[in-house]
C-alpha cells in the first residue's frame, strides 16, 4: 500500500468514527504527515470548537519534527470563509505544509473549490485522493451535509426492524423484540448521532417508546411526533428526557400548561394527512441535518411516496410473524408498476448476530 493510501485511510477512519454529533458541520478527518511520521491528527469538534485541520495543526506543536514540507491528508477541502472558526485554508498556508491530499470538494457555496484555488496560488500542491473506495467514503461522509446545504432539507434515514415476512409487529401490536440485542445497540448509536427522531402517533400509542439513545451521553436534540390532533398528554410521557419534544399537528391544543413543555407546530394538511414537506423544512430551519425515522409503516410509506427518504437501514430478523392484520413495515400509497419502484444503491449487507442488516441509499426520482 502507498503512503497516500495509508495516511488517507487514517484520516477517513477517524472521521467515520467521530462519535460526536457535529451537525450542522460535516465530520472531517485530517492527518499531517512527514518522513514516515504522523505529526498531528484531528477531527471536527462541535460548533464553536475547532475544525479538523486546526486540531491536527495544534497537535503538530507537540511534535519534535518541524511541520515544514509536511503533507496534509484531509477528507474535505479546507474552509475558505470565516464562520464560527476558520478560514482553515489560511492557517494551512501559514503553516509551511507543501502538499494536500483532499477527499472531496466542500459543497458549501462559501467554499466550493475556492480554497483549492488559493492553495495552488500559494504554491501548495493539491491532489485528489486516487483510490476509488476512499473517494467514495469521502463522499459518503459529507452526503447528509451536502443534501442539507444544497436543499435546506434534512437528510432522512429510515430504520426498520422486520421479520423475514416484512412485519414490524404481531396482530396484537407486540414488537419487542424483533431485532437482536446487537442490532438494537446499533440503533442506539444511530439515535445518538441524529439531530431528530420522528415517529407517527400510532407508534407512540402502541410501542410507548422512549426514543432515547440508551447508555449514551449524547442524545438527539429533538424527539418528534406527528399527531394531527394531540389530545392526551399522558401518551407523551415515555418521551420525557433531555431532548426537546416537538409535535407537528393540524391544530395545537389550547391548554398548553398541561403539556409539560412540549412544543406544538401547526402544519397544513392534505386529505387529512400532515404536510410532511412542511415538517421537514421546519426541522431543516432548526438546523437538523440528520433525521432518523422510526416508523410506523404509514409514516415510512408516506415519506417514501414523496421521495423524502434518503437512506434505508433494515434489520431483518430470521423469524416469521404472519397474519394479514399484523403491521407491515411500509404503508403509504405505493405504486402501480415495478418499474416505478424506488431502487436502492450503495447497498451494504452485514450479519449482526442472527439478523441481516441492509443499508442503502434511495435513488431519487427513478
Ligand atoms: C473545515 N474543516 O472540520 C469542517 C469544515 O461556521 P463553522 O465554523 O461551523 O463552519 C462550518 C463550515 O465549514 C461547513 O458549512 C463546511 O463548509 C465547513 N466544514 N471545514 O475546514 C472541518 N467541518
Ligand atoms: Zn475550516
Amino acid at each position: 500500500m502507498t503512503e497516500e493510501f495509508n495516511q488517507f485511510e487514517h484520516a477517513l477512519t477517524i472521521a467515520e468514527n467521530n462519535l460526536l454529533n457535529v451537525s450542522p458541520r460535516p465530520s472531517v478527518g485530517a492527518v499531517i504527515f512527514k518522513d514516515d511520521k504522523v505529526l498531528g491528527e484531528g477531527v471536527t469538534d462541535k460548533s464553536p470548537g475547532n475544525h479538523a485541520e486546526i486540531n491536527a495543526l495544534e497537535q503538530c506543536k507537540n511534535s519534535s519534527k518541524s511541520i515544514k514540507n509536511a503533507t496534509l491528508f484531509t477528507t474535505l477541502e479546507p474552509c475558505f470563509h470565516k464562520g464560527q472558526t476558520g478560514p482553515c485554508v489560511d492557517k494551512i498556508i501559514e503553516s509551511g505544509i507543501t502538499k494536500i491530499v483532499v477527499g472531496e470538494i466542500d459543497p458549501n457555496p462559501k467554499v466550493n473549490g475556492k480554497s483549492i484555488k488559493k492553495l495552488l496560488k500559494n504554491n501548495i500542491e493539491v491532489v485528489h485522493v486516487s483510490n476509488p473506495d476512499q473517494m467514495q467514503r469521502s463522499k459518503d461522509l459529507i452526503e447528509p451535509f451536502k443534501h442539507f446545504i444544497n436543499s435546506g432539507m434534512p437528510y432522512v434515514t429510515s430504520k426498520i426492524a422486520i421479520s423475514l415476512d416484512g412485519k414490524i409487529a404481531t396482530k396484537n401490536g407486540d414488537s419487542k423484540w424483533i431485532s437482536s440485542e446487537q442490532s438494537r445497540k446499533i440503533v442506539q448509536n444511530m439515535r445518538s448521532l441524529s439531530d431528530a427522531i420522528i415517529i407517527g402517533s400510532n407508534t407512540l400509542h402502541i410501542d410507548k417508546p422512549s426514543l432515547d439513545a440508551k447508555d449514551i451521553i449524547q442524545q438527539p436534540k429533538y424527539k418528534v411526533v406527528l399527531n394531527s390532533i394531540p389530545k392526551d398528554p399522558k401518551r407523551f410521557e415515555t418521551l420525557k428526557s433531555k431532548s426537546i419534544v416537538l409535535v407537528y399537528c393540524k391544530k395545537a391544543p389550547k391548554k398548553l400548561e398541561i403539556w409539560d413543555g412540549i412544543e406544538f407546530i401547526e402544519v397544513s394538511t392534505k386529505k387529512g394527512r400532515l404536510n410532511l414537506i412542511e415538517v421537514l423544512k421546519d426541522l431543516g430551519q432548526r438546523g437538523c441535518v440528520n433525521i432518523l425515522v422510526e416508523g410506523g409503516g404509514q409514516l415510512t410509506g408516506s415519506l417514501i411516496d414523496l421521495n423524502l427518504i434518503n437512506k434505508m437501514r433494515l434489520f431483518i430478523s430470521p423469524m416469521l410473524i404472519g397474519g394479514v392484520n399484523s403491521a407491515h413495515s411500509v404503508g403509504g400509497e405505493g405504486i402501480e408498476f415495478i418499474s416505478q419502484s424506488k431502487k436502492l444503491s450503495n447497498l451494504k449487507v452485514t450479519r449482526i448476530e442472527t439478523d441481516i442488516m441492509v443499508t442503502g441509499i434511495i435513488k431519487k426520482h427513478v
